[in-house]
């Protein structure tokens, strides 16, 4: 069994940082689950383009009050505490937060690290993720 506290990885490699969001991964491929599972906070008053082309999301609001636009059809939903959102076809969208959003995020396939998006709100495939991570090895070396 895992047991792992939210404590326990703040300001730790799990505790991914970006401008708009931090990403807490309490779980990741390494962990053996299949998915990865993290607590995110989007940062009130911000929005942040997503198009996540390699991977499926659940997203489920604890705290907080936001909303998801999906593009390009504008279709826009209010987030609060108790509301799912699932991005099963891979939907670009445009996630806002009204309030710190708090977020429990769960990925298939799972995140490996300390993925974080591209230019185009993307997170690398797993092939991409490990071939980025090996050349950087490399260079370390
Ligand atoms: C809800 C969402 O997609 N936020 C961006 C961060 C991402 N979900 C993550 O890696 O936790």
């Amino acid at each position: 069994m895992i047991v792992r506290k939210l404590k326990d990885i703040l300001d730790t490699e799990r505790d991914v940082k970006a401008p708009t969001w931090c990403s807490r991964r309490l779980l990741l491929a390494e962990d053996g689950m299949g998915f990865s599972m993290h607590h995110t906070v989007i940062y009130a008053g911000t929005q942040t383009h997503i198009w996540y082309r390699h991977h499926l999301e659940g997203v489920y609001c604890v705290a907080g009050s936001g909303s998801v636009e999906l593009i390009p059809s504008g279709e826009t939903f209010q987030i609060e505490p108790g509301t799912l959102y699932a991005l099963n076809q891979h939907d670009e969208h445009w996630l806002r937060a009204e309030t710190d959003l708090h977020l429990i995020c769960t990925f298939n396939p799972p995140l490996i690290g300390d993925e974080t998006h591209d230019e185009n709100g993307v997170y690398a495939s797993a092939e991409e993720f490990e071939k980025t991570r090996a050349a950087a090895m490399r260079a370390d070396n």
